[in-house]
């Protein structure tokens, strides 16, 4: 058995969950706060067979890794009132811990 967390930004959170979900994963949400830039981002704790590591990396990678997203940025008023900007988002941190001894009672 192992214990993976996974923190990833808040607004990646819910489609990850949700992928890890439909292939049957346990996932505790929990919210946390980095501490070099003290703002809110997502734990998860995702208990799991050793043999699936790799499928829960695989799913966080697809939905939280790092790529570039067009964002409209504002600029008056007008015709040319604003510009497409390619900004980078996503990004996740992943810690792949052994568990002693799990029991559901
Ligand atoms: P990332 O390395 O992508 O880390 C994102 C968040 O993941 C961190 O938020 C923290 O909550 C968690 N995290 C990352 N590595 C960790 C570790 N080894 N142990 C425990 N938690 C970990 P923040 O601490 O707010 O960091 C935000 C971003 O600031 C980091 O993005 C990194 O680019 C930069 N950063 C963090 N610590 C730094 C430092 N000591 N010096 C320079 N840059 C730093």
């Amino acid at each position: 058995m192992k214990l993976i967390y996974a923190i990833v930004r808040n607004n990646d959170s819910s489609q990850v969950i949700n992928s890890l979900n439909k292939k049957g994963f346990y996932i505790t949400k929990m919210a946390s706060t980095g501490g070099f830039l003290r703002q809110g981002n997502t734990t998860l704790l995702i208990g799991t067979d050793e043999d699936k590591v790799d499928e829960v990396i695989d799913i966080v990678k697809r939905e939280c890794g790092p790529r570039q997203n067009i964002f409209n940025y504002p600029m008056g008023t007008g015709e040319y009132s604003a510009m497409n900007t390619m900004v980078n988002v996503g990004g996740a941190t992943i810690f792949v811990t052994d568990v002693e001894r799990y029991e559901k009672i």
